[in-house]
C-alpha cells in the first residue's frame, strides 16, 4: 500500500505507528506541505481536502482522515477490539481526538514550534489552549483510572491520541499537573514496534 504524509505530520505519524506494530510493509511518499505538494492537482485527486495523510491499498481504495485509516487498517487485530463495549469505547475516543484536542494541540504546535510565530498569534493561541487544557484534563481523569485511554488494553485510540499529546509542550503547554498522562505517554513508547516520529 501507499502513505502520503509529511515529515513532521503526527497524523502521518498515527499511521506510520500502526503499520510498523501490525508488522505491514508500505510505500511512503513525503510531501513537502510548505512547499504547496498537497496542493497540486495529483494529490487533490487523492483527497480534496489537500490534507496528509491519506492511504492508497493495493486495490485502488483511497481513504483520508488519520482515524478512518487507523480503523481500516487495525480491523481484525488486536488492536481494536471486535465487539461491543470495548469496539464502542475505542471509537468514542477517536471521535474525542478529532474533535476535543487534535487541533488544540496540533496548531499550537505548528505556531510555536514549527513557523514559530507565536508572537503573531497570542489571541489564538490563548483561545486554543483552552480547549487544549480541557482535553489534557479529560485524558488524565480517564488515565487516572486506566492504564490505556480505552481501558486495561493497548489499542488505535491510544495510537491516535499519542502524537500530538507527546509533543503538547512544542506548543506551549506543560504536562507538568498530567502525571497519569505522562505515565500513558511512556507507555506507548514501550510498546513493541513503537517508532519516533522521525524513524528513517
Ligand atoms: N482530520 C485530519 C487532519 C489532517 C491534517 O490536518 N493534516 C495536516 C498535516 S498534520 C495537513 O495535511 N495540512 C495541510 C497543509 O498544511 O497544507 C486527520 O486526522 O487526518
Amino acid at each position: 500500500m501507499d502513505i502520503y504524509d509529511s515529515r513532521l505530520s503526527g497524523n502521518g505519524w498515527k499511521v506510520r505507528l500502526l503499520l510498523s506494530q501490525l508488522g505491514l510493509p508500505y510505500r511512503r511518499h513525503i510531501l513537502n506541505l510548505a512547499d504547496g505538494d498537497a496542493r497540486k492537482r495529483e494529490f487533490i485527486q487523492l483527497n480534496p481536502l489537500a490534507r496528509v495523510p491519506v492511504l492508497v491499498a493495493d486495490d485502488g481504495f483511497v481513504l483520508t482522515e488519520s482515524n478512518a485509516i487507523l480503523l481500516y487498517l487495525a480491523e481484525g487485530s488486536r488492536l481494536l477490539p471486535r465487539t461491543a463495549p470495548d469496539r464502542q469505547r475505542v471509537t468514542e475516543w477517536l471521535f474525542f481526538e478529532q474533535f476535543d484536542h487534535l487541533r488544540f494541540m496540533a496548531r499550537p504546535r505548528y505556531l510555536v514550534s514549527i513557523a514559530k510565530v507565536a508572537d503573531k498569534h497570542r489571541e489564538e493561541l490563548d483561545y486554543l489552549r483552552g480547549f487544549g487544557t480541557k482535553a489534557l484534563d479529560a485524558m488524565e481523569r480517564r488515565l487516572a483510572q486506566s492504564k490505556f485511554i480505552a481501558g486495561d488494553v493497548y489499542t488505535i485510540a491510544d495510537i491516535s491520541l499519542f502524537p500530538y499529546t507527546s509533543m503538547a509542550e512544542m506548543g506551549g503547554y506543560s504536562l507538568a499537573a498530567y502525571p497519569a498522562v505522562r505515565v500513558w505517554l511512556a507507555e506507548v513508547e514501550r510498546q513493541h514496534r513503537f517508532i519516533p516520529l522521525i524513524s528513517q
